[in-house]
């Protein structure tokens, strides 16, 4: 397969100026007419052909200016369509037959159910028509759809609505026009039998715009809560960044089959159902603030994606961090600040630093691909959002809004580049930060260290900083990334922040403040330091490195209950937690007893007691370093040692709490149904200690029952749920049968009950895993199934997955193999895990080797597989 390169951007030598869209849906086959309008470019070679991409698609008719194009003139290949001797200006007319019916990729065309809808991010609308697809071509869409007017009532694409109207033979039609230019990407088409929930907006400006969200009929009354997210995040938009929304329209469907979570088309924005519907009963509370943090970042990217768009995939970070990094400051502003960042965090660390010190590590801004479909990565998406942080902290919240006020202002309509958005932070700033770019450069997660030294006579505290960015495939060599490090001085003493003067200043500079740190090695003094200090570094996560700050078991304890910022508060403990679990692995394999030392419990329970803490926090302090998280900061993972030294430590802590955990547990009880933030607090605590108690003894398995049977809202019912299914007591059937009993008519609750299975910590879950893909509610048609029993099963149960004989490696990637022919996006997400293959032991490292052979040899692979494949073994 061919490798995409950055470096060999060339602007195109035709661009479609507008596009005329007749899509005519039919039974088994649909007929696209697309009329273009071509436009040469004035640089571009004399005999430039246009080049169309399209493909699975027949050609019909191509004309050009009303006349047959003679066949000697073009020819079709499987993947475009090259046309001879086209002038500067020139309206094509081209006519395809497709197959949406037959389309198990989910990109372009396609049905889920008995709808229509597209997928054309990032390359799918050459599915649907030839055309110029790439982002840097903006072009002017309309699209008239025509359909059965019974089997399709509802008819939507972008823009707004123009003209409808009926047809001989119970057919009909509507026309839509979207204003606004926009790449390929960003086209969408619903036709189908919907129901809309309906609601208005008045923006800022005095405009209204009609809010439409349409969902299945009998699915209306689970929409509150999207619409009202959809209603907070164009208010945001234009508190924080003075953005408007800008047609008169804007409609979400939710679809039951999609391969992502949800797509920005614009004005039609198309949700994978599990993000739009909730209702208490079905939906958890986490589902809830998922449901608002992606209706929020789909509708942001109004602005950062489809009015400054990106001009080649290399920049989809331009769009992805930017909307990442303000979708996450919306929910921040909505819900508990410094939880909703210790969440990103744990994510940033479960996804994003693995991939980065992986076969498949990339920067910000990748160098190739082979299939743009694989670089939609925790690297693009998540680290790309800590990038754009980093602008925001270093620039503070005004200089970044100036910096957005500029880049809007130049590039609003332009598809641009993520240099430009430097460019725009700088000149609105009359800053220089050409080392800063170096984060969109560089692959690997930077590795930070710190030592301190006090001297008492001088009262001098010199801190000093090491930084190095690991090799990365195709980067041997790394420069020193510019890190900006918001920290404070804790007195040992007075337990509070010390006032910062840095050696040369005339006086302190506040109690907490960002050093940039630009070396591989640099020193900062401090003077005035009237006591021996703690330092606490890289307050609130400032930037994205690994640090080892040489902290003693008694500094991280001091930090957890005082450092005033409650991130590091919650970073000290959970820093604790790894180094005193890490230590249990270690023993374990020397064939010593996993000890668990006695300050750790009273630790814990401090904070577990603390009533003057949010129940929110406590629950985030109190939940352990995951198994991946501890397999990351071990040379090779210890899959086995490290699931028992975690449970060995739940246990322990469960036994040695066991009265202060179920009185907590009674105490954060919430009457009926709330779903306010401090009750969503309140269920995070208790669920977490019923997860300590369930698994200790028969009284924490009876209150887990106890609560499964009484559960008001979905939170409750699968924490009870999550516990039984781990246990192998006649109770955990009895309750998922009961759930399957009444859910099985769900599909959304059905894949909570299908994950729950694949990560259990039952030895048998694999058997049952097998024994799942029977049951009527499962499809590997449909990837919301797919993700939660296989992905689950793969990426969520270390140790079933990576059972020592092998079996969960050829399980999966028999999967892979099977699904790559319908679905390539899905398997290669579903196959990433292998990627790890050399994090492993000896005989696990050949197990997983054997099954990336295997798939690597399977006939008629996808680009999408064969790129993980092939790259993993290099
Ligand atoms: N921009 C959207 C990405 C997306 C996507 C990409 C590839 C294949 C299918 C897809 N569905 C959605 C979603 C987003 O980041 O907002
Ligand atoms: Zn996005």
């Amino acid at each position: 397969p061919t490798v995409i390169r950055r470096a060999d951007y060339t602007p195109p030598d035709y661009r479609v100026d507008r596009i005329d869209l007749h899509v005519d849906i039919r039974d088994g086959e649909t007929i696209v007419t697309a009329t273009l309008a071509v436009v040469g470019n004035p640089d571009r070679a004399a005999n430039a052909p246009l080049v169309l991409d399209g493909q699975d698609q027949t050609l019909i008719y191509l004309k050009m200016d009303g006349e047959d194009v003679p066949p000697c003139r073009y020819v079709v290949q499987p993947e475009r369509m090259v046309v001879e001797e086209v002038p500067d200006r020139a309206l094509l007319e081209i006519r395809t037959r497709i197959h949406p019916e037959k389309n198990t990729a989910l990109e372009g065309l396609y049905k889920s159910g008995s709808m229509y809808c597209t997928q054309c991010e990032a390359e799918g609308f050459r599915r649907i028509a030839y055309f110029i697809d790439r982002p840097d071509n903006m072009a002017l869409f309309t699209t008239t759809i025509e359909a059965d007017k019974a089997s399709c009532p509802v008819l939507l694409s972008n823009g707004n609505p123009v003209g409808e109207g009926d047809l001989p033979d119970g057919r009909h039609w509507a026309k839509w026009e979207d204003p606004f230019r926009k790449p390929a990407y960003l086209f969408a088409l619903v036709a189908g039998q919907l129901a809309p929930v309906k609601d208005s907006f008045v923006t800022a400006s005095g405009r209204t715009v009609d809010l439409r969200i349409y969902v299945e009929p009998g699915n209306e009354d689970k929409c509150g809560h999207a619409m009202e997210s959809l209603k907070k995040s164009m208010r945001w938009d234009e508190e924080v960044f003075g953005l408007e929304y800008d047609l008169d329209i804007f409609m979400i469907v939710a679809v039951g089959d999609f391969n992502m979570g949800a797509m920005e088309n614009k004005g039609l924005n198309v949700f994978n159902a599990k993000y739009v519907l909730a209702k208490p009963d079905t939906a958890t509370d986490t589902d809830y603030q998922l449901i608002e943090g992606i209706i929020a970042h789909e509708y942001f990217h109004n602005w950062t994606g489809n009015r400054v768009t990106c001009r080649d995939w290399f920049q989809l970070s331009l769009k992805e961090g930017l909307t990442v990094f303000r979708d996450q400051e919306f929910s921040a502003d909505m819900n508990a600040r410094s939880v909703k960042r210790i969440q990103d965090v744990r994510g940033l660390r479960a996804a994003q630093f693995p991939e980065d010190a992986g076969p498949m590590a990339h920067p910000v801004r990748p160098d190739s691909y082979i299939e743009i479909n694989n670089f939609y990565t925790a690297t693009v998406y998540e680290k790309g959002a800590e990038v754009v942080r980093m602008y925001h902290t270093l620039l503070g919240a005004e200089g970044f809004r100036k910096g957005m006020d500029l880049y809007f202002q130049r590039h609003d309509g332009q598809a641009v580049t993520c240099e430009d958005f430097c460019v725009a932070m700088e000149d609105a700033n009359g800053v220089d930060l050409t080392q800063f770019r170096r984060w969109y450069e560089q692959a690997g997660t930077p590795h930070v260290t710190a030592r301190g030294h006090y001297d008492a006579a001088a009262k001098t505290y010199t801190l000093t900083i090491e930084q190095t960015v690991p090799p990365t495939p195709g980067q041997p060599e790394k420069q020193p990334a510019l890190l900006p490090m918001a920290m404070g001085l804790v007195g040992s003493v007075s337990k509070a922040d010390l006032p910062l003067q840095l050696d040369g200043e005339n006086a302190a500079q506040g109690t907490d403040r960002v050093l940039r740190v630009t070396e591989t090695r640099q020193s900062f003094t401090f003077v005035g330091v009237e006591e021996a200090p703690i330092p606490s570094l890289f307050r609130g996560f400032s930037a994205p490195v690994k640090l080892e700050a040489g902290y003693s078991a008694d500094d991280l304890t001091f930090l957890m209950a005082n450092d005033s910022d409650e991130f590091n508060r919650w970073e000290a403990g959970q820093a604790l937690a790894r180094r005193l679990m890490l230590d249990m692995v270690a023993a374990r394999s020397a064939g010593r007893e996993m000890a668990v030392a006695d300050s750790f419990v009273d630790a814990f329970r401090r904070v577990l007691t603390d009533e003057g803490v949010d129940p929110a926090f406590r629950a985030q302090a109190l939940a352990l370093p995951s198994e991946g998280d501890l397999g990351e900061s071990m040379a090779t993972i210890d899959v086995d040692g490290i699931h028992a030294a975690r449970e060995h430590l739940r246990r322990v802590l469960a036994e040695r709490l066991k009265p202060e955990m179920t009185t907590i547990y009674h105490a954060m009880a919430v009457r009926g149904v709330q779903l306010d933030g401090p009750a969503i607090g309140k269920r995070a605590l208790r669920n977490l200690l019923l997860g300590y108690l369930a698994g200790l003894d028969a009284d924490g398995l009876a209150l887990a029952e106890a609560q499964f049977q009484s559960a008001q809202v979905m939170t409750d019912s699968v924490a009870a749920l999550v516990c039984l299914g781990d246990s192998t007591d006649a109770a955990g059937d009895r309750a998922l049968a009961a759930f399957h009993e009444r859910w099985r008519g769900n599909a959304l609750v059905m894949d909570k009950w299908f994950s729950i299975q694949a990560m259990s910590k039952r030895p048998d879950t694999l058997s049952r895993v097998k024994a799942l893909m029977g049951d009527p509610a499962f499809s590997l048609k449909n990837p919301n199934k797919v993700r939660s029993l296989l992905g689950a099963f793969a990426a969520g149960n270390p140790t079933g997955f990576h059972a020592a004989d092998g079996a969960g490696y050829r399980f999966i990637a028999d999967q892979v193999i099977a699904l790559d022919s319908m679905n390539p996006q899905v398997a290669s997400r579903l196959f990433s895990p292998f990627a790890r293959w050399r994090r492993f032991d000896a005989a696990r490292q050949a197990l997983l080797k054997a099954e990336i052979e295997r798939v690597l040899a399977a006939p008629g692979l996808s680009k999408d597989v064969y790129e993980i494949a092939s790259k993993s073994l290099a």
